[in-house]
Formats: C-alpha cells, structure tokens, sequence
C-alpha cells in the first residue's frame, strides 16, 4: 500500500465542468455510463499530463472520447486507475461500465441495504461507481438519470432537483435529477428503492420554501417526527447563528440500516445510518433523541461549512469536520444546558481522544501522510479538532469570529481550501497574528500543563505558574509551545469570586490566559487573603491540567465555582484522588477503605430539593474506568475495576436512603414527554436506581423490574433492564432479557441495546455471552450497527473482560477483525483499534495483545488495517 504525503500535494491535471450519469440499476449488474466534459486545468504544472482517473473494482465495458470509440490500445487499465496518455486540451469522456451492489459488503460506493439501493461516496468511494477525478478539488455540475424496475425500486432519488420522470418498457421507470451546484463527487448520493416519505416544509429568512422529505421503509414512518423537527431547528439557528441559509428547493433524509458511520451530507440527499435518524419515544432513549438532534443539526450545518466550501484535499478533513461539530455542539447547548452539554463533550474527549493521541495511531488534528483516509475520521480529526475551532472562537471573541465566518464563506463559496484559509480570515478579522496558533493543527499529542500557585501575604499577591509540555508521538519527537488559552478565575475561601488584577490592570472576575511559552507567570495584586484558583474553566483547551488541590479544596470548588463545568470538574477530581486511594490499596494488598469526605460530600449533593437535577446526575457519574486508566503511565485493569465496583457499592450503600428518596421524588406517572424537566428526572431518577441495585437489596430489585414491566418509554426501560441485566445475581437480569427481546424482536435498533446491554455485562461470565450473542439469529457480521453493539460495546465498554489476563477477549476481537477483514475493512480497522492500545499495560497483557495482532497480520490485510496494524506493531 501507498503512503499519501501533505507535502506532495499537487492540482488535479485536468477539471471536469459537467457530468452526466446515467444508472441502470440491477442488483448484480447495474450499469453506469458517465460522460465527464473535461479540459486542461491551467493551474498544473505540466500541459502534457496524462489523464488519470481513479476506478476500482469495476468492469470496464467501453471508452469513447468526444463519441469516438477508443481502441485498447488507446488506454490503459489498472486495478485503480484508467489512463489516456495523450488526450485532448478539452474533450468529453463516456465511459460505462458495470459494477455489483448486490456482492458490495464494504458498504462503499453503490450497495444495497435491506434490498434498497444506496451510496457511501466520502471519502473515496466514487470511484467503485465508475472511473473519476476521485478527489475534493475537483469541482462538477452533475446531472443524474436513474433507470430501474418500478415494482421493486418505486423510489429513485439523487442530489439537487428532480427535472423528469417518466415509464418505461417492462416495468421501468426513470427518474432524472439536476444539483445546480458544483460539488465533488464525495457529495454524490443516489438511493432507489421502497421508501416511504414524511413531508414537511421550511421557508427560509428571505421567504424560499424548501421542501423537506424523509423517506423510510414502511414500518418506521411513525419515527420520523423528531429528526424532521430537529431538521428545522437546525435550518434556523444557522440563520440566526451563522447568517446562512439553505439553498436548494428540496433537502432529503434517507434513513438505511447498513451504515458504516452515523450519516452523510450529500447535497440536498443526506443518507443517514437509521440509528441517527429514527426515533420514537417507545422504542428509543432519550440518549438516542439528543444523538438524533445532533447528527441531523450536524449534517445540516455541512451544507455550507463543507459542501459550499469544502475541502482541497483530504488532509483538511477537519476544516470541515471540526468546524462542524464546533457548530453542532453550539447548537445542542442552545437547544440544552450548555454545562451539562459541555460536559458530556469532554468526558468522551478526555477519555477517548486523550488515549489516541497517546497511541501509535496518535495524529496531529490535520495529518501529514496516510495509506487509507478512512483511517482518520476520528476524534482526533473530529472532537479535537472542535476544540482547535472553540479555542479560536475563544481567542477571538464570539462577534469576532462570526465576521471571520462570513468572510470565509463569502469568499471561499465554491471553492475547495485549506486549513489555513480558515485561520486567516480569523487573523484578518481579529488583526491577531494566529501563526502559532496554527501548531494546534499540525502537532500531535496531548498538552500536559502543570499550574502552580503561590500566595505571597505581604505582598498580597497571588502568583500562577504554568508550565506546558506535549509528550512525543510517533514520528514527532520534538514539540513546540502551543498557545494555550486558560480561562480562569480566582475564588475566595469564602466562596466568592475575586476580582483580577493583573499588572495593573482589571479583568473583572474571569479571564482568559494566554500561555504561549513553555514557562510562564501571572502574578494578581491586592488579595486580601489566599485565593483558590478555578483553572480552564469550561475546558477552554485540550490539556491535561494539574494543580496540587488538597481534596478539601475540591470539594469546596465543587459547592463555590462559579462555572458549572468546573464544579462538576473538582468533583471528578475529587472522586478520582480518592479512588487513587483505593487503587493503591488495592495493590498493597490493604483493606480498601472509603475516605467519608466523599460520602459526606455526595450526601449533601443528595440532601433537599436539587436546583438542577439533570446536573446533579453528572455530578454523581464517578470517572468511568477509562478516564480513570488515563491518569496512569501504568495501568493496573483489575485494581482500577475492583477499586470503583468498591466505590460505587460502598456510596451506594451508604447513601441509600438517599438514592430512594430521590429515585422516589422524580419518579411519577405522567406519560413521557420530550420536555426538559421530565428528561432531567428520568436521568436523575435512573443514576440513582442504578446505585439502589448494585446494593443487592431485594426492595431494588423490585423497583427495577417494576419500572421495567411499566415503563412507557425506552429510556425508563433500558435503564431498568440494564440494572437487572447488569446485577451480580443474574435470574431477574435474564428474565428481563427474554421478556425484552420478546416484545422487541421486529425493531433491529432496539435489538442493538439489547445486545450491548448484555456484552457490558461486568461479571466474569461477559465473555461466554459475547460468545452466545455472535451466534444468536438477529446478529450478522454484514451490519455495522450490530458488529458496533456486540464486539465494539464489549471491547470498548467492558474493559476488565475485555482485558482478561487468559486473553481470550483477545481472541475473540482477532477472530472478528480477520472476518471483516475480507468483508467490511473500514470496520474492520475501527474493531481492532482496542488491541492497539497496549502501550501502559502490564507486559503479560500486552503479549497477550500483540500475540492477537500477529495473527491478524498473517492474514491479506486491506490497506486500511495495514496501516493500524503496522503502526501498532512497530
Ligand atoms: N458522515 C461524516 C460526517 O458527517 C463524514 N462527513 O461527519
Ligand atoms: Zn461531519
């Protein structure tokens, strides 16, 4: 396989102005006959390139250039490539060939899902659909005529709008679809099927009405009324939000099960995995309806900051990516609680990215080089790449960075750019030189900051010292300081907010530090008395912070900070110094012992009438177990579970009354509503069921199956069966479980709960249920959704079983990824990346883990595990 390389980045050699398609779809043999009108892009070096489209796994069944037939010998084919060695400076290409949806497992370029036609085109799968320009800077006019049997594909659907239809001989029709829009071919989409609509409409700021159409399979047209309304607030906020309007006569949504992301932004024909689409308040949680809300919104926004301007190469997926979820995210804490949103963000990115960008696939947020892109959708590329955007928001002001906005969409619309384009038009706004700022893109790994304080009484100054260091990642061993923003404050010891003064000047109660050097101080002037300080609040940048807080401290941060996400900070602090505690004890073979400053602390959390519930219920998330490995150059697996199962039971047990006085008070029975305060109860009531059973005692048992017999919504259900089914004695868990699958069968996405409910199981019996589950009839290989609830949910969320020291979760995984090696590569290079992650295990362990990779390389591997696993091996 080919390494790709930034630096070597060249403009295509020819443009193509126009394209015309024209599909005969059959689900072995579908023919595709394009005609590309093509001319010689000035902007290359070379005038007498040859033309080289990209093609793979087609069969080529004619070549005509300007309607001439060519000879064999006029072209050449290859296993990836066509080539004209000599064309003309400006000719039109037909080319047709024949491709199978049928036999596509990879679910990359056209395939079928559940008998419908459908397409994955980002990031290079046109070209499994016929022979192209297969990259981002190349801009096109696409025409699309659709031909297929009318019973079986009443349905025919394609980017922009449609212009004819019409019948054909022996019970086909056609359809033909015009994208005024120039756009690369990664926004190609094309769906034929047996689909029903949901229709609805949206009229924009300047008064356009745009017809908005969600097409489902029949059964789940009664799930479409959340995503359609999330739909049209999305559509809103970005008038009011960005200033941008939608700017076809028709958006689309096309819900499939065999998805190998969450969903795609084609121009006017998003095509979403159903997971992020559907949702009923019977069948799906209220997990799935923000998830829903946030993935429609975030597809949405791609119409401008991705499809109007998109990307020069794929190198820059995060200008468009990370742009992106920053808005999303923007979106969601305007629709939510901005605190809670924030948070849940940076659990996911202090856990998960945070390991990556320690691992041997660590890559800086624009990589330098890569055998296969669809390696690098990932959280470096995509949450990370949110924080570079937030932090620039932050540097530059809101207003600021909204004029830095339009200008870059005013003059990059329908152009293909860069990273720094983005950057530049937030320095000419702001008139800040953002050159050092720019290394956020370029340089990977996680910025360690070491903040020390020094109270000086006489002088009555506080002096904060920062330190920065980013440790070395592979194939960067030397790092540069990065221009950190640290928003922060000062609280008394009395809970108040000091105000700032920094030589000689005021900043009011909060501001935000720029540490651009490896060492810096910041001394504030006339405090009366020894401040604490409250650092990176709202995790104003993506580090890892450390101050020497006494565990008092924390807990009074966690009752004073005036920033929400920075009280909900110390009291993970605080309950991981003290499961640290716990760890270490463990280790030495002590008696583990619960320091009571966590109860009592947690007491008076749970103690009166809660002002903000939904907060309270991440208040009481201890650390999961991967956030807590995070912390540790060595990582004991087994210390870590026993250490929090003991924390989790010993809190559980001492605060009962507590956890059932409230489980009780945000227990009622109205019926389910979307409203923000029952979903803050529900999500309250639930944390704290979970606590009441892992006690064992029978009056939670109860409680639990009772909610789970009448529960009127999936979230109360699931939370329910997933305390019986995660309980130490197993005989209400499973007959929960069969009574679930019972009433679930037909519904393959609450099927995918169900599933995961099981493989997260935490007792030792987890493994042999993997095992039963592979093999139970609503599992299959060929479905992402299912392979992500069964094998990604017990490699990613069941990590002590996962980790069993006799490896066998090991084996298992191997065993998985060497099948959907040869079927699916993009999941299966998703599926190994656990076994990649061996570096602070215990030598016996990682053995264990490269053993398990050793055998996988044996294997023909595709470019796309190739690369992980050479990485990981090295
Ligand atoms: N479907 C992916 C996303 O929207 C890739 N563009 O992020
Ligand atoms: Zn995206």
């Amino acid at each position: 396989p080919q390494t790709v390389h930034l630096k070597d980045y060249q403009p295509p050699a020819f443009l193509i102005n126009q394209v015309e398609l024209n599909f005969k779809l059959e689900p072995s043999a579908t023919l595709v006959t394009s005609l590309l009108h093509l001319q010689r892009n000035p902007a290359h070096p070379d005038g007498r390139a040859p033309l080289v489209l990209d093609g793979q796994q087609l069969k080529l069944l004619s070549v005509e250039v300007d309607g001439q037939p060519l000879a064999a010998s006029d072209y050449q084919v290859t296993e990836n490539h066509l080539t004209l060695p000599q064309p003309p400076a400006e000719f039109v290409l037909q080319t047709q060939v024949e491709i199978d949806p049928a036999n596509n497992t990879a679910l990359e370029g056209l395939y079928l899902s559940s008998g419908n036609f459908c397409t994955q085109c980002e990031a290079e799968g046109f070209r499994r659909i016929t022979y192209y320009l297969d990259r981002p800077d190349v801009l096109a006019r696409f025409t699309t005529r659709i031909e297929a049997d009318k019973e079986a594909f009443p349905v025919l659907l394609s980017n922009g709008n449609p212009t004819e239809k019409g019948e054909l001989d022996k019970g086909k029709h056609y359809v033909i679809w015009e994208d005024p829009f120039p756009k690369p071919c990664y926004l190609f989409a094309l769906v034929g099927g047996d689909l029903h609509p949901v229709k609805d409409s949206y009229t924009t700021s300047s008064g356009r009405k745009v017809a908005l159409e969600i097409w489902v399979e029949k059964e789940n047209l009664h799930k479409c009324d959340h995503a359609l309304e999330s739909l049209k607030k999305a559509m809103r906020w970005d008038e009011d939000t960005y200033g941008r309007e939608y700017d076809l006569d028709i958006y689309m949504i096309v819900a499939v099960n065999d998805f190998n992301m969450g969903a795609m932004e084609n121009k006017g024909l998003n095509i979403f995995n159903s997971a992020c689409v559907l949702a009923d308040p019977k069948s799906e949680t209220d997990m799935a309806f923000h998830r829903v809300e946030s993935v429609v919104a975030h597809e949405y926004f791609h119409n401008w900051s991705g499809n109007r301007v998109t990307c020069r190469d794929w190198f820059q997926l995060s200008l468009k990516e990370g742009f992106t979820v920053f808005r999303d995210q923007q979106f969601s804490a305007d629709q939510h609680s901005p605190a809670v949103e924030r948070i849940q963000h940076v659990a996911l990115l202090r856990t998960a990215q945070f390991a990556e960008d320690a691992s041997p696939t660590a890559h800086p947020v624009r990589p330098d080089s890569y055998i296969e892109i669809n390696n690098f959708y990932t959280l470096t590329v995509y949450e990370k790449g949110s924080e570079v955007v937030r932090m620039l928001s932050e540097l530059v002001g809101w207003d600021t960075f909204r004029k830095g906005s339009d200008l870059y969409f005013e003059r990059f619309d329908g152009q293909a750019v860069t990273v720094e384009d983005f950057v530049n038009c937030m320095a000419e706004v702001s008139g800040l030189n953002l050159d050092q700022f720019l290394i956020w893109y370029s340089q990977a790994g996680t910025p360690q900051v070491k903040a020390e304080g020094r109270y000086d009484a006489e002088q009555k100054t506080f002096t904060l010292t920062l330190k920065q260091e980013t440790p070395p990642t592979p194939g960067q061993k030397d790092k540069q300081p990065l221009l950190i923003p640290i928003k922060m404050g000062l609280v008394s010891r009395t809970g108040h907010p000091l105000p700032l003064e920094i030589d000689g000047e005021f900043h009011g109660t909060e501001t935000v530090l720029q540490l651009n050097k490896a060492e810096q101080s910041f001394t504030f002037h006339h405090l009366e008395s020894e401040p604490l300080p409250s650092l990176l609040r709202g995790f104003s940048a993506p580090v890892k912070l450390s101050y020497a807080y006494s565990k008092e401290d924390l807990a009074f941060l966690l009752q004073h900070d005036p920033d929400g996400f920075n009280r909900w900070d110390a009291g993970q602090q605080l309950a991981l110094t003290t499961l640290q505690e716990l760890i270490s004890a463990q280790q030495q073979g002590q008696d583990l012992e619960l320091d009571p400053l966590l109860i009592n602390t947690w007491k008076q959390l749970l103690e009166g009438q809660p002002e903000d519930p939904l907060m309270l219920a991440e208040l009481l998330q201890l650390p999961s177990e991967a956030y807590i490995a995070e912390q540790y150059e060595c990582v004991d697996i087994d210390a870590i579970h026993i250490a929090r199962d003991y924390a989790r039971k010993t809190l559980a047990t001492a605060l009962y009354p507590e956890f059932l006085r409230l489980y009780h008070l945000y227990t009622s029975d109205q019926p389910w509503s979307a409203e923000a305060q029952q979903l803050a109860a529900r999500r309250l009531k639930n944390t704290c069921l979970s606590f009441l059973v892992v006690t064992d005692a029978a009056e939670a048992l109860q409680l639990a199956e009772q909610q789970f017999q009448q529960a009127d919504n999936m979230t109360d259900q699931q939370a329910a069966l997933t305390c019986l089914a995660h309980a130490e004695n197993n005989q209400p868990g499973d007959a929960a479980l069969q009574a679930f699958a019972r009433q679930w069968a037909r519904d393959p996405l609450v099927m995918d709960t169900w599933f995961s409910i099981q493989v997260t199981r935490p007792h030792p019996d987890a493994l042999d249920r993997v095992k039963a589950l592979l093999e139970h009839p609503a599992f299959s290989m060929k479905n992402p959704n299912k392979v992500r609830a069964v094998l990604g949910a017990f490699a990613g969320q069941n990590r002590h079983n996962f980790h069993r020291r006799d490896g066998a979760g090991y084996q298992l995984l191997a065993n998985a990824v060497i099948e959907l090696n040869k079927t699916n590569p993009q999941i299966a290079s998703r599926l190994v990346l656990p076994l990649t992650r061996f570096q602070k295990l215990d030598d016996f362990r990682k053995g264990k883990m490269k053993e398990a990779l050793e055998r996988i390389q044996q294997e023909k591997l595709s470019p796309d595990l190739y690369e992980v696993i050479q990485k990981a091996l090295v």
